[in-house]
């Protein structure tokens, strides 16, 4: 039996997360998109050869010159990736000043990747600083009752952390720096790129305004698990809501107690308020 290469086991997750992404109701038509910066071993057996041509990206990202991306493609049907995922996927090479992209693998059928593209890579770039390294997964989704949550609510990063923390004794757990809130722009904008880079260079997830949540993380399943950690969250909030009322929540000291027995440090400015 041969053993499974880190590339193929990087296609099963990839392709896993996108088939959940469409379970879980977060992910209709085109929505949601995948990056994973790569990690030299994750690179393809049969070498990156190209025809392509190098292709502007529109703002510069220096944190990643050289470094290779798995993308979803733009278009591209979460539910369909397993099917054909070297069409839904596919791989870029940014150049040494890190301007253009060329595609390396993948994208058969001429596919170019998400049209998230200058949110990921900045994001990946405010990443790259923020964990020294670690974190290599960006992974977007319209996960519903966040984004409800920031059509019913006037929320900035502290209201909407502490509004996770108290709902859900996982929360300060697994997100003790937050949530960060991205005020409306338009998707795949250099100024919600910014923005969100912004949030994502303090905590490893941010929700977009009237649009969806963005995760990060070392891998897919941490950065998939935040996700799915703050939509729960954010769904036990509805729930109450909707079964009379919200008449208790997690108090300041009990997110305190949890923190300190699970090592972890939430951001005190919005533990304070
Ligand atoms: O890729 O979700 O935000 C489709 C989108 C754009
Ligand atoms: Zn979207």
């Amino acid at each position: 039996m041969s053993a499974i290469t880190p590339f193929e086991e990087l296609l099963q997750q990839v392709t896993r997360a996108a088939h959940d992404l469409w379970i879980k109701g977060w992910a209709e038509r085109n929505a949601g998109n995948i990056s994973v910066r790569l990690k030299q071993e994750q690179m393809p057996e049969n070498g990156t050869a190209t025809q392509d041509d190098w292709h502007e990206l529109g703002f510069e990202a220096p944190a990643l010159a050289g470094e290779f991306f798995l993308f979803s493609s733009t278009g591209c049907h979460m539910r369909n990736v397993e099917l054909l995922p070297e069409r839904y996927l596919g791989i870029i090479e940014l150049d040494e000043q890190a301007r253009r992209f060329r595609r390396v693998w993948g994208f058969s059928g001429g596919g170019r990747p998400t049209s998230e593209l200058a949110p990921h890579l900045i994001a990946h770039a405010a990443r790259v600083v923020a964990s020294a390294g670690a974190d290599r997964v960006v992974m977007h989704a319209h996960a519903p009752v966040l984004i409800a949550l920031t059509y019913s609510m006037d929320l900035d990063t502290a209201r909407l952390t502490h509004l996770l923390w108290e709902m859900h004794t996982e929360c300060v757990v697994v997100l003790p720096t937050g949530c960060g809130f991205v005020p409306w722009s338009v998707p795949g904008s250099i100024d919600l790129a910014r923005a969100t880079a912004e949030e994502l260079s303090k905590r490893p997830l941010a929700i977009w305004q009237f649009h969806g949540a963005i995760g990060t993380g070392p891998d897919i399943d941490t950065a998939f698990g935040l996700i799915d950690t703050a939509e729960k969250a954010a769904q036990i909030y509805k729930h109450a809501a909707a079964c009379g009322g919200i008449r208790n929540k997690l108090s300041n000291a009990q997110i305190a107690a949890l923190a300190r027995a699970f090592s972890v440090t939430p951001d005190p400015e919005i533990l304070g308020e």
